[in-house]
């Protein structure tokens, strides 16, 4: 048994989430990233078992066992289908403004329903123009009597159509740049709230990506979480949090790919041995394995980090983001080389791994600016060089 951080609890936990991976999610996997229909037998799956609820607080239905925990889950079951995985990673990530900021009315009103699971949840921050640029959403909300009346489109919002509850950011004062933005929950059958189209992709098929349009859309002034001019720092602080369910969702679709060749490899016979036998094969495997583990290690010490509220979160988190998904992308690249040509056809599974892998590079903050806010926190760090004196 490979050594982790987990406790008894959570390996009872994380051996439940392995075997409705391996008995009712794997064998969906193929006919998901085929329909693109979204899965909602796998979403009944997942309230059956109250995975939804498994970092909420008790006092809203949810498990308290953790972000760790809930990392584990993502990663067990993106190692077979990347899009359930990344329906549990989503409904941490559009809970968390009102997790973080909310009121406890807030709280009491929404989250029970979203620990459940009888609730998808969408995060409604990228527009067409603005997505690395997060403060340069035009979208705007003004204060009508005892509504706030939202106008504006939003892009690229997983679970679009799906949801029921989105997290919404706009400008409440456009002229104030970072500190004029304000974050909403917004229902999806609010007035005004109209979806728009939805993108068909490269991979994660199974998973609505698409437009949300707010049309004087018309929300209960108590939906605004935090104050007039905290989104900005919410939704920074949201992604300081979910960009690891993000990790956990790459970290389990490289090491799905790197078992999977390691199988294919030990059976795969060519120049009278298994192919694992020969040494440029059993190399790749290696290199796979060792970056699967040097990953694992640096998302679960993050997962520890948000459980014990650690400070310098900022960087940790963008650090597991870049390196789980870098190792996704190298991992499933080499599973299809190492199968050859069987990699390369939709009967085998690796090729449909290699394209889900990708958005782990762009989503929830593209690679580049995850490096852009690792290198502004060193910066920040101000620390001395071993060398006392350099330049
Ligand atoms: N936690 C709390 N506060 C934060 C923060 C964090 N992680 N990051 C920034 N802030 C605060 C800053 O301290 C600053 O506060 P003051 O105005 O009080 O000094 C304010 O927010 C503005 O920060 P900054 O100047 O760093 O903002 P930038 O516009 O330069 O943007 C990046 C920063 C690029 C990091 C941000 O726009 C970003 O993360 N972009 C990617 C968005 C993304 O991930 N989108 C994916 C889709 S959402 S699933």
């Amino acid at each position: 048994m490979p050594w982790d951080p987990l406790s008894e609890e959570q390996r009872e936990i994380r051996d439940l989430v392995r075997t409705l991976t391996r008995e009712r999610i794997a064998p969906r996997a193929a006919e998901i990233d085929e329909s693109g229909d979204f899965p909602w037998d796998m979403v009944e799956l997942l309230r059956e078992h109250e995975i939804f609820g498994l970092a909420f607080d008790e006092r809203h239905g949810g498990a308290n066992a953790g972000s760790l925990m809930l990392l584990v889950a993502v990663e067990e079951i993106s190692k077979a289908d990347a899009t359930v995985g990344l329906i549990l990673a989503v409904q941490e990530l559009s809970s968390l403004a009102l997790r973080l900021a909310g009121t406890e009315e807030q709280q009491d009103r929404f989250l029970p329903k979203v620990a459940s699971g009888e609730w998808i949840a969408a995060y409604a921050l990228t527009e067409p123009g603005s997505g690395s640029d997060a403060a340069a959403m035009r979208t705007e909300a003004r204060l009508e009597g005892d509504e706030y009346v939202l106008n504006g489109s939003k892009r690229f919002i997983t679970n679009a159509g799906v949801a029921h509850l989105y997290t919404v950011f706009a400008k409440t004062d456009p002229c104030a740049g970072h500190d004029g933005i304000s974050c909403f929950v917004v229902e999806a059958d609010a007035p005004g709230f109209e979806i728009g189209r939805i993108e068909p992709k490269l991979g994660i098929k199974g998973s609505t990506t698409g437009e949300v349009f707010l049309n004087d859309c018309r929300v209960p002034a108590a939906n605004l979480i935090g104050a007039e001019g905290d989104g900005f720092k919410i939704a920074m602080r949201v992604l300081d949090r979910s960009r690891p369910g993000i990790a956990a969702q790459a970290l389990g679709i490289a090491q799905g790919a790197t078992d999977y060749a390691l199988a294919y490899a030990q059976t795969r016979e060519t120049m009278g041995q298994p192919i694992v036998d020969h040494q440029m094969i059993a190399a790749k495997l290696a290199d796979m394995e060792t970056k699967c583990e040097a990953a694992r290690g640096l998302l679960y010490k993050v997962g520890v980090m948000i459980d014990e509220d650690a400070p310098d979160l900022t960087k940790y988190s963008a650090m597991a983001k870049l390196l789980c998904s870098d190792v996704a992308m190298e991992a499933t690249i080499e599973a299809v080389q190492i199968l050859g040509g069987y990699g390369y056809i939709k009967e085998y599974p690796v090729e449909r791994m290699m394209r889900d892998a990708k958005i782990t590079q762009i989503y929830e903050g593209t690679n580049e600016i995850q490096r852009l806010v690792i290198a502004r926190e060193m910066v920040r760090e101000n620390r001395s060089s071993a060398l006392t004196e350099v330049g």
